[in-house]
């Protein structure tokens, strides 16, 4: 095992990472930019480097800062966390070839899937269901995409292969509109990914949101942990994360974990992974894998009462996967919030000094968060300050808990959605489960400020 570890991140997740390192007897290494300076897990980590100022492409961003900062620490591997140069194919390289491990994904892995059109293609190819589309690049000809489109049948959606997580997408409804929208996605692909390749795929309509977990050793062992529904989002941004998905069958969970499981064995995956897939109509459709440890992650670790991040630390070490796909078992629900620093009704950041902090607490309440009285929240970065995790018998009680752990929770100096979720948590139709993608933006233009 690993002695001493990198942590390329901050925030909670930062914090999250030293946890599991100090666990697992690992020194951590923790790097900060100057707008993170008095966070509290760089006053509590074994060894704490500045990497630059405050804005992430010169600190969070920062590759030579960041190997330099692992050189002089003599750390043996760099955890990347989300975000950042979490999925970076060419960070995960400079890395490895600086003599660290790389806490992820090999470099090759991480390129596959952070090409749209090549995650495609591969997962087809390991038998994995996608969305029906173009099959690859869509070519030049106008009269080819027209007959692409028609084959799939309108409405398509035409998204960049550079994109992804909802950026460079296109709806089309008529062919009318098409080879303008292919075009105008191109030209926008191009400048913003620097790849103007574009794909097409049937666009669905009314989808949940429902990802698959998985982990994968380097001994050619692979494992799915379930599903989580993030149906709950704004923008792309997932505001509420649950775990099981309320109403999909087991059997349907299993056929397509199994799928996943046995395409990353193909692939020679390596590490924690999730699969994204859109449900609509009993059937599950892949759009995109993302090749780290994800922010909503913990709903899995409640159900499964497997540490993710600590396994993600021994397959790195070259440790086999410690249980098998029969020894995985699914118990209770779990209900994460993302409680951010903004305005719940405007969706405004609100960063700024936080003069009291109370975090919930009792039974299935967790609480990942680096904040505390007077923490600063730094202007700089996301917004998304900690998360509120409920687990319960069934999802009843996690949402009853859920309602708990908000009403107890004190954060003054600052705004934040807790009013938003608190809302949520008693909307009769969010209650009976199974909204879809769409839910809560429709339900925020018909939402009046709920008085308490
Ligand atoms: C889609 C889709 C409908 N049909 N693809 C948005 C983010 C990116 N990961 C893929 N996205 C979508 N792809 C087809 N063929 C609808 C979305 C989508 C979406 C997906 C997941 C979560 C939230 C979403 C919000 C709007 C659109």
């Amino acid at each position: 095992m690993f002695k001493k570890i990198l942590v390329a991140n901050r925030g909670e997740i930062a914090l999250r990472i030293q946890r599991a390192c100090r666990e697992l007897g690992i020194k951590a290494v923790m790097v900060y930019s100057e707008a993170d300076r008095d966070a509290k897990y760089v006053k509590l980590a074994d060894e704490a480097v500045c990497i630059g100022p405050a804005p992430s492409p010169l600190s969070y961003l920062n590759m030579p800062a960041i190997i330099s900062a692992a050189e002089v620490t003599d750390a043996e591997a760099i955890h990347p966390g989300y975000g950042f140069l979490s999925e970076n194919a060419d960070f995960a390289e400079r890395v490895e070839k600086s003599g660290f491990t790389f806490i992820g994904p090999t470099p090759e892995n991480i390129r596959t899937m952070g090409d749209k059109v090549s995650a495609k293609q591969a997962m087809i190819k390991a038998g994995v269901p996608c969305v029906p589309g173009s099959d690859g690049e869509l070519p030049d000809d106008p009269a080819l995409i027209k007959r692409i489109a028609k084959t799939i049948g309108y409405p398509v959606i035409i998204k960049a292969s550079g994109g992804g997580g909802g950026r460079g997408m296109r709806v089309v409804h008529t062919e009318a509109a098409l080879i303008n929208a292919v075009q105008m996605t191109k030209a926008e692909a191009g400048a913003a990914f620097g790849n103007p390749a574009v794909y097409m795929e049937k666009y669905l309509q009314n989808p949940r949101h429902v990802e698959i977990q998985v982990l994968a050793d380097t001994h050619k062992s692979a494992v799915y942990l379930g599903e989580r529904d993030c149906s709950m989002q704004r923008r792309h941004q997932k505001v509420i994360e649950e775990a099981p998905a309320p109403g999909i069958p087991r059997r349907l969970i299993e056929k397509i974990g199994e799928r996943c499981a046995a395409a990353c064995k193909k692939i020679g995956y390596r590490g924690a992974g999730t699969f994204e897939f859109l449900y609509e109509n009993g059937e599950f459709y892949f759009i995109e894998m993302n090749t780290r440890v994800q922010v909503e992650h913990p709903i899995t670790e409640l159900i499964t009462g497997i540490d993710i991040v600590r396994t993600q630390i021994m397959i790195a070490a070259g440790e086999k996967l410690p249980f098998t796909q029969r020894q995985v078992e699914f118990k209770g629900h779990a209900i994460e919030c993302r409680v951010n620093a903004e305005d719940p009704y405007k969706f405004i950041p609100s960063p700024g000094r936080i003069s009291m902090w109370h975090a919930p607490g009792g039974p299935g309440v967790r609480v990942d968060t680096h904040v505390y009285n007077n923490y600063f929240v730094p202007p700089n970065y996301d917004s998304m300050i900690g998360k509120i995790i409920a687990y319960g018998d069934t999802r009843e009680q996690a949402m009853a808990r859920m309602r708990t752990a908000l009403l107890e929770t004190v954060v003054e100096g600052i705004q934040t959605n807790i009013p938003l979720h608190q809302d949520l948590m008693v909307d009769s139709k969010f209650m009976e489960g199974g909204t879809n993608i769409h839910y809560l933006e429709e339900w925020l233009t018909h939402r009046t400020p709920n008085k308490r």
